[in-house]
């Protein structure tokens, strides 16, 4: 089924000059870049996007991590794109990513890992609507 899904390009990655890499994997693999704006998050957008997460542990690093340099972020298209974006992603952990995805080329640890990726429909129609809401959704 064609899909969207929201990747996000993180702060290490900006840093690491990897941009252009990442993009890379992502066309290499057929997920399109439909949208993409680069930006600097505030605190208070980064705790609205992780809100599901308010209550671990590594919220507050979390969303320090995510305001400490510009993003990119992006809607990509494609064939089952929200599963095969995870798939490229990697593992969480950059330490436990399995060879050739995104985290284990350019990830550090657990938490600067390089990229964001939806998890769910859900979870990408929400991520999605959040930093493009004038796309059309349906
Ligand atoms: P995901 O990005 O692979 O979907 P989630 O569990 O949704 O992983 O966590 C969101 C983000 O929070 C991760 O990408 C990572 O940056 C950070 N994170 C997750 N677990 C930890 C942790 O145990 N310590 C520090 N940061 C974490
Ligand atoms: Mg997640």
């Amino acid at each position: 089924m064609l899909e969207r899904t929201l990747a996000i390009i993180k702060p290490d990655a900006v840093k690491k000059q990897v941009i252009g890499d990442i993009i890379k994997h992502y066309e290499s693999t057929g997920l399109h870049p439909v949208s993409i704006q680069m930006m600097s998050l505030t605190k208070r957008v980064a705790e609205g996007f992780y809100a599901v997460h308010r209550e671990r542990p590594f919220f507050e690093s979390l969303t320090s991590f995510m305001t400490s340099g510009p993003v990119v972020v992006l809607v990509l298209e494609g064939e089952d794109a929200i599963k095969r974006n995870r798939t490229l992603m990697g593992a969480t952990d950059s330490a436990k990513a399995e060879p050739g995805t995104i985290r284990a080329a350019h990830g550090t640890s657990i938490e600067e890992n390089a990229v964001h990726g939806s998890d769910s429909p859900e979870t990408a129609h929400f991520e999605i609507g959040y930093f493009f809401p004038a796309m059309d959704l349906t």
